[in-house]
């Protein structure tokens, strides 16, 4: 039985599908930029089929029923179109953005370029040289540390408030935090104290970790350089002078740096060590001081004997200074266009 359609029902169906071929129209004709602005225009809360959805209710329910039918499978029809046609232009797009950041990284042809060492590793490399002339050694230690390295003999038992401030990374080895991935690189002077007779002239480079959040100035894995001296006769005049000595080094004569007192439950008196930017500011680069006598005792060096010092800088950041980079991130993205500069 044919049932005569309403006018009303009429004119919003052959609305639908105007709607439908308008659509397909446009989304045969937009560009990249305009998807998001044609997708609000088209199922936004002002669209034509928002109004149609709207018209629903001035029919009878046969008749809303068949027409709301009919505007649910446009919407789809239209909806996966505009999909398609987002996918495309999306890949698109993306061809052209890789054309345009395209790298060549084969090496071959008879001029084939030679990397260079990553800055750290530079940085890394010059702090060495500096010392060894100095007349240093170059120390180690492992990267995965018990607490009595990384705390205990370094005068930090375990209820001292100190162990919160280092943000150590725990390993799931052995009793509930007896294990870690070292927060400092302060453990290699016990080690090398419980191994060498004084005198000691050391320097430990190395990577350390803690559960820092990535940002300007801090890395979760960064690189310290550790160093320590066990002499007669030390004294906080030595430390200033060599710290002097390397800043003017490593850097040259424009950077000034400054010592400011500190406290670190290892070394006694202590102080923290701060070098200039250029724009007047300071940027704080590591700690120092005289080794404590409880530190000596534990690894079984006579305090009355033996006096010594101990610093450790953060390599990154001495990185992030001499090659003048805004924020220290930069060092682990390895973007090669960034590296290559330098
Ligand atoms: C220490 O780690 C002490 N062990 C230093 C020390 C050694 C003091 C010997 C006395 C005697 P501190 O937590 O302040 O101290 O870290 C030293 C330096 O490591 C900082 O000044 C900074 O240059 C660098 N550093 C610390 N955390 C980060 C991080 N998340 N990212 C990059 N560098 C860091």
């Amino acid at each position: 039985m044919l049932v005569a359609l309403s006018a009303v029902l009429n004119d919003l169906l052959s609305q639908v599908e105007e709607f439908v071929e308008d659509a397909t129209r446009r989304i045969g004709e937009v560009s990249y930029a305009g998807l998001g602005e044609l997708k609000s225009e088209l199922f936004g809360k002002r669209s034509a089929l928002n109004v149609l959805k709207k018209q629903l209710g001035e029919l009878d329910e046969t008749e809303r029923k068949a027409a709301g039918q009919r505007l649910n499978e446009a919407r789809g029809d239209v909806g996966e179109m505009l999909e398609t046609r987002a996918d495309q232009l999306e890949a698109a797009a993306r061809a052209v953005r890789y054309e345009a950041e395209r790298l060549d990284l084969t090496e071959y042809g008879e001029t084939a370029a030679l990397g260079h060492l990553h800055l750290v590793t530079q940085a890394r490399d010059r702090l060495e040289d500096l010392f060894v002339g100095m007349g240093y050694e170059v120390a180690e230690g492992p990267e995965v540390e018990t607490a009595w390295y990384n705390f205990e003999a370094l005068n930090i038992p375990d209820w001292h408030p100190a162990r919160g401030s280092f943000d150590t990374i725990f390993v799931e080895l052995g009793g509930p935090e007896e294990v870690m991935l070292r927060s400092h690189t302060s453990p290699v002077q016990i080690r090398v104290m419980e191994t060498t007779e004084p005198p000691i002239y050391i320097v430990a480079p190395g990577r350390t970790f803690r559960s820092d959040t990535a940002d300007a100035t801090h890395l979760p894995a960064f690189n310290q350089i550790e160093g320590l001296v066990i002499d007669r006769g030390i004294t906080m005049g030595d430390l200033a002078g060599t710290i002097d000595e390397f800043v003017r080094g490593f850097f040259g004569t424009e950077v000034k740096s400054r010592l400011r007192p500190s406290y670190f439950p290892f070394t006694e008196p202590s102080a923290e060590f701060d070098i200039s930017r250029p724009d007047g500011s300071w940027l704080e680069l590591g700690g120092c001081g005289m080794v404590h006598p409880n530190v000596l005792r534990n690894c079984d060096i006579d305090p009355e004997t033996w006096q010594g010092f101990a610093f450790g800088f953060g390599i990154d950041r001495l990185a992030v200074m001499r090659y003048a980079l805004d924020d220290i991130r930069e060092l682990v993205n390895n973007d090669v266009r960034f590296l290559r500069q330098f």
